[in-house]
């Protein structure tokens, strides 16, 4: 099939970490797409018959085929568009199932850790802070090994890594600032994490697809507040 032939449409939510992985992936790797904003309080039908099952978004819509979840979808795109643009994930078997490993351990651990942070405070919040730290030695010594980082950090190239690092720590400052604490001893923990992760943000298709700064704080402080909220009147109930 000629790829001019392809028609891709991608359901998404502006805030969305997971939606952003994949518009991420398309313009790296130079698809045109079309994209759908979701309401998610009232999603459209569209949606609802795509993504049955989960009902979330990102779902892309690849010439009438839906395809879900957004770690999914960036192999996907990977696989259809083979020739167009850079490879997401390396050729060699081994090399793909490593870079696997390490982007399921970021979107299941180490986003897991970052959104207890941001939903709790007190004894809760210092322990998933302290899970975080212990998570970010491991997948700095991890990735050290399997050759990740560029020159004396830095980026080497753009893959699927870098996409998930990107949108799990992209907006740590503002995590940070809705906070009003330090999150991370970065220099400390996992300087060279640290280092990759400022090159991934200097990468000018991040910058472009990045959500407005007040906007996404003012969602975070509101995502905090709800979280807490809810903790409070669970705790006044019982
Ligand atoms: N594991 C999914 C997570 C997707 C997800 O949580 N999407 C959220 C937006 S950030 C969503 O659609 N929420 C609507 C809902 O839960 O009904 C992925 O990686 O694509």
């Amino acid at each position: 099939m000629a790829e001019e032939e392809n028609r891709v449409i991608l359901h998404g939510f502006w805030g969305s970490p997971f939606v952003k992985r994949v518009e991420m992936a398309l313009k790296l790797k130079g698809i045109p797409y079309e994209y759908v904003e979701e309401d998610l309080r009232n999603k459209s039908p569209a949606l609802l018959t795509h993504n049955p099952v989960t009902k979330k978004v990102p779902v892309l819509v690849h010439n009438g085929k839906p395809v879900a979840e957004s770690l999914i979808i960036i192999e996907y795109i990977d696989e259809v568009w083979k020739t167009t643009g850079p490879k997401l994930l390396p050729d060699d078997p081994y090399k793909r199932a490593r870079v696997r490993f390490w982007a399921d351990f970021l979107h299941r651990q180490v986003m897991e850790a970052v959104l207890v942070i941001l939903k709790t405070d007190g004894e809760a919040q210092e322990k998933a802070v302290k899970e975080l730290e212990e998570k970010l030695v491991v997948l700095e010594g991890g990735l050290k090994e399997e050759g990740v980082f560029g020159d004396n950090g830095g980026i080497s190239s753009a893959g699927m890594l870098e996409i998930v690092m990107c949108w799990c720590f992209g907006a740590y400052d503002l995590g940070e600032e809705v906070l009003g604490v330090k999150i991370v001893d970065w220099e400390k923990k996992a300087p060279l994490v640290y280092s990759w992760l400022q090159g991934i943000r200097e990468i000018p298709v991040v910058k472009e697809i990045a959500p407005p700064k007040e906007k996404m704080l003012a969602t975070l402080r509101f995502i905090r507040q709800s979280a807490l909220e809810s903790k409070n009147l669970a705790v006044s109930s019982s």
